[in-house]
């Protein structure tokens, strides 16, 4: 699988590919990342990717050329369509349902915006799709393509040690669309505070149990809206 980031910042995501269970996921080329630079497809001494807003107000913004071009250069380098997906706060919201639909796709071009935006027509003629995180603003996509790449790399084949400790994260439908339950490692007893005894039973069916209406108890207290359907 292969995602490709449009960014004037790819130094932002050397961290994402060097630490962590991530790195496994690049290392091994079960992900392949591919940074591209708009910057580079700037013309003229100054390589200007931005500029004033038509209609005035503040900021800059990023103009369809480089962008453009860059989304180019990396389709001559892929032979399939992947999709081109932009990060705002105005597109579909992520979710673990939608991350897993990605982790079994080919990849994407993924597009990080910063100054004020990106010049509408790029995204009228390039964009895919458009992903959100949450209702808020930040100072550029770098941050949102990262989650999408993280929350992805976890879940390809021999990138988590245990090969099926994601099988009970929260939201996964393997554990019925349910909250993951509490965990507890030693010491036994924190600033007075004991681990629950069953933990310690050794009972495995008793402890799934327990397990099972901890992740229950949790949803219907926490999230209620995880349990309507
Ligand atoms: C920002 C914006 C705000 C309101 C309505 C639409 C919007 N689009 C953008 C946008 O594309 N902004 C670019 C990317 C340039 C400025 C920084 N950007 C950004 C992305 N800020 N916040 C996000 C983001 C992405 C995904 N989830 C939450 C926030």
């Amino acid at each position: 699988m292969r995602f490709d980031v449009i960014t004037l910042f790819p130094e932002m995501f050397a961290p994402l590919t060097t630490v962590g269970i991530n790195r496994r996921a690049f290392e091994s080329g079960a992900l392949e990342l591919h940074l591209t630079n708009p910057r580079d497809f700037a013309p003229g001494n100054y390589r200007r990717v931005d500029d004033r807003p038509f209609g005035g107000g503040p900021g800059m913004v990023m103009m369809a050329e480089p962008l453009a071009q860059a989304v180019q250069h990396i389709r001559a380098q892929r032979q399939d369509r992947a999709p081109v997906v932009l990060f705002s706060p105005i597109g579909d919201s992520l979710n673990h349902a939608r991350v897993e639909t990605w982790a079994q796709s080919q990849g994407a071009i993924l597009i990080c915006g910063r100054y004020e935006g990106l010049d509408q027509r790029f995204i009228d003629r390039y964009v895919d799709m458009q992903i959100s995180l949450g209702d808020f603003v930040l100072s550029g996509g770098e941050l949102p393509a990262m989650v999408l790449l993280d929350a992805v790399a976890r879940l390809l084949p021999g990138v988590l040690g245990d090969q099926d400790s994601h099988v009970q994260d929260s939201f996964n439908p393997a554990v019925q669309g349910l909250l993951d339950c509490p965990h507890y490692t030693r010491p036994e007893e924190w600033e007075g505070q004991r681990v629950p005894e069953v933990l310690l039973s050794g009972h495995h069916e008793k402890i799934e149990a327990w397990r099972m209406q901890q992740r229950r108890e949790l949803t219907k207290k926490l999230r209620p809206d995880l349990l309507k359907d």
